[in-house]
């Protein structure tokens, strides 16, 4: 993680030299507002279906020549919000296809990267974003406060990305819109999906719990529902399984 988070910081240098904070700032006050991420009834279960291009534990996921067309047909198969990778060096992401992603859809869009600067947040926002994702495990608490007070400030709702119980605990205690638990290990990159209930029982009752990674099939949804989720966030099998609108639909039902 420290690794990735460098090569972030030091993409991000470059973007600033060439747009300021204060420029990126006014773009960002000057975008039409944020869409408000609307939690869903209780028995309504959603998927979050995410723009990926490649990842650590898999290299090379698939060519995706139109974003754009891909989260469209995401959004017609019934999808809660769209996340798009911005991630350069490892996930082959970029702002361009956050901007064609948001162009094409009106439900909310999640910048999905490794949040770890005040610029990000205001780049996020000038380039259409309604969700940001902030990783426990990449912040101090002190700057998951501030930037998740900087967040709602903006608009934008948080994604508060979690792994074990101690990052819980730490996540919980900023009253979360969003709390996701990551059921992919961030050390050897496996995937238990059985990772995900004892860590949502200790969240409280009406906490909106996001189960991500790892759902493959059909049954690795209802895995995720019967285990409390109200939401998943899928990426490689939307990405590879060739028939995303269908896909998010099977996912759903
Ligand atoms: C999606 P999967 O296994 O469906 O492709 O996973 C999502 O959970 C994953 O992309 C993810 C991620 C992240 C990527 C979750 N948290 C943080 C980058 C950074």
């Amino acid at each position: 993680l420290a690794d990735i988070v460098s090569g972030v910081k030091a993409d991000l240098a470059e973007r600033r030299a060439a747009c300021p904070l204060a420029d990126i700032a006014s773009r960002a006050a000057d975008a039409p507002a944020a869409l408000p991420f609307l939690p869903r009834a209780a028995d309504d279960f959603g998927i979050i279906a995410e723009v990926k291009r490649s990842s650590p534990s898999a290299g090379a996921l698939a060519a995706i020549a139109d974003p754009a067309g891909l989260a469209s047909a995401y959004a017609a198969g019934g999808a809660a919000a769209i996340s798009v990778l911005t991630e350069q060096r490892r996930f082959n992401g970029c702002l361009d296809d956050l901007d064609a992603v948001r162009a094409a859809v009106d439900i909310p869009v999640l910048r999905k990267d490794f949040m770890v600067d005040e610029y990000q947040f205001h780049e996020a926002r000038a380039h259409g974003a309604d969700i940001v994702l902030l990783i426990v495990a990449a912040l101090s608490p002190a700057q998951l406060q501030e930037f998740s007070e900087l967040s709602a400030s903006l608009g934008m709702t948080a994604l508060v990305e979690t792994h074990t119980a101690e990052e819980i605990e730490i996540a919980v205690g900023i009253k979360p819109t969003l709390l996701g638990i990551n059921t992919r290990n961030l050390k050897d990159l496996s995937v238990d999906l059985n990772r995900f209930a004892p860590l949502a029982d200790l969240c409280p009752p009406d906490t909106v719990l996001v189960g991500e990674s790892g759902v493959s099939q059909v049954g690795d949804v209802a895995a995720y529902a019967a285990q409390g989720a109200d939401l998943a966030l899928v990426g490689q099998a939307l990405v590879t399984g060739g028939k995303p609108r269908e896909n998010v639909a099977d996912f759903i039902e």
